[in-house]
């Protein structure tokens, strides 16, 4: 039942509904390392393990996992079954699957009915990340190195927004 993988000191738990949203979902996860927050991730299906992911959202909080990111294609109600089962926050990440450039999960994802919500960020890459980074700012109002290293990182963003490399005028590094 239990068959996921845990991670001592986890935070936040990346769920995906298969192993080919991982290539999306990888950035999510490299963003909360770069960040230094501690998570684990799952390929759950809510169709496919629907036992499992009971057992997940059952138990995630006991183990100090504080929110969930969920990660889904087409019919994608991972996000919202997850969220059905878990006081805890979810963020939904809309994955482009086989058809529709991913409207079909987005829709799926932020058309939840009211009563149980599911934070839904944009489709593919640049969702996946902002969802590691919302759940960071998140994770920060209860963290102050983890706060600091946030604002460090906007900060090296800011900067970097207005280098332009071998435009006229620019320094060329
Ligand atoms: C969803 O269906 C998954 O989240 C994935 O985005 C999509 C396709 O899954 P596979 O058929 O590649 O396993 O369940």
């Amino acid at each position: 039942m239990n068959d996921y993988t845990t991670v001592d000191g986890a935070r936040v738990g990346v769920l995906m509904g298969s192993a080919s949203d991982w290539p999306t979902m990888e950035k999510a996860s490299k963003t909360l390392s770069d960040l230094g927050v501690i998570h684990e991730c799952n390929v759950i299906s809510a169709h496919r393990a629907a036992k499992r992911l009971e057992h997940y959202c059952q138990h995630a909080e006991a183990r100090g996992i504080q929110i969930l990111i969920c990660a889904a294609g087409g019919a994608a109600h991972l996000a919202g079954v997850a969220a059905a089962m878990t006081h805890l926050p979810i963020l939904g990440c809309p994955m482009k699957a086989w058809s529709t450039e991913g409207l079909d999960s987005l829709l799926s994802m932020a058309q939840m009915p009211k009563g149980i919500p599911v934070g839904t960020l944009a489709v593919g890459s640049a969702g996946a990340i902002n969802a590691a980074l919302l759940a960071v700012s998140v994770l920060s109002l209860s963290d102050d190195a983890l706060r600091e290293r946030y604002l460090a990182f906007r900060a090296a963003q800011s900067e970097a927004t207005f280098s332009l490399p071998g435009a006229p005028g620019h320094p060329s590094e």
